[in-house]
């Protein structure tokens, strides 16, 4: 009975210890979010469009192992992205094309951000990611949290 008492006190310290560590990790990064993804110039320029996923750091959007399409010229909005965006120490955002088995997927580009210089402010910033007959422009609010 003693000792089953005292694993749960262990159990329960544990587990308060294991709540205090997030809030730590939360408290300091830099909080990145997706306004947008332009297409200026789509990789498969024979279909006229891409089919798309960001991955912001390392989760998938619009949402695990699915993709969509964008027409050259268009730009996606944050929702139709289902709202991509993360908080690390550093934020990469990288853009990759969808190909039918057994192609390969392409990755078109990408970029971090760090907020080392304090992030981008409420206007956002654009970063333009892409060679080679590919080129896509990505807006994006960055800040410190
Ligand atoms: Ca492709
Ligand atoms: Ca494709
Ligand atoms: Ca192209």
């Amino acid at each position: 009975m003693v000792r089953v008492f005292m694993s749960v006190a262990f159990l329960i310290a544990v587990l308060l210890a294991g709540t205090a560590a997030p809030a730590n990790a939360r408290a300091s990064g830099c909080e990145v979010v997706v306004i947008s993804v332009t297409a200026n110039d789509v990789q498969e320029d024979d279909e006229g469009f891409d089919d798309i996923w960001v991955k912001v750091a390392g989760s998938w959007f619009p949402t695990y192992l699915r993709s969509i399409r964008i027409d050259e010229g268009r730009t996606l909005t944050n929702s139709e992205l289902n709202n991509p965006k993360a908080t690390k120490p550093s934020v990469t955002v990288s853009i990759y094309e969808d190909d039918p088995f057994p192609q390969g997927n392409d990755f078109l580009g990408s970029f971090s951000e760090d907020c080392s210089d304090g992030g981008t402010g409420p206007g956002g910033a654009v970063q333009t990611i892409g060679s080679g007959g590919v080129g896509y422009t990505v807006s994006y609010f960055a800040r410190r949290v």
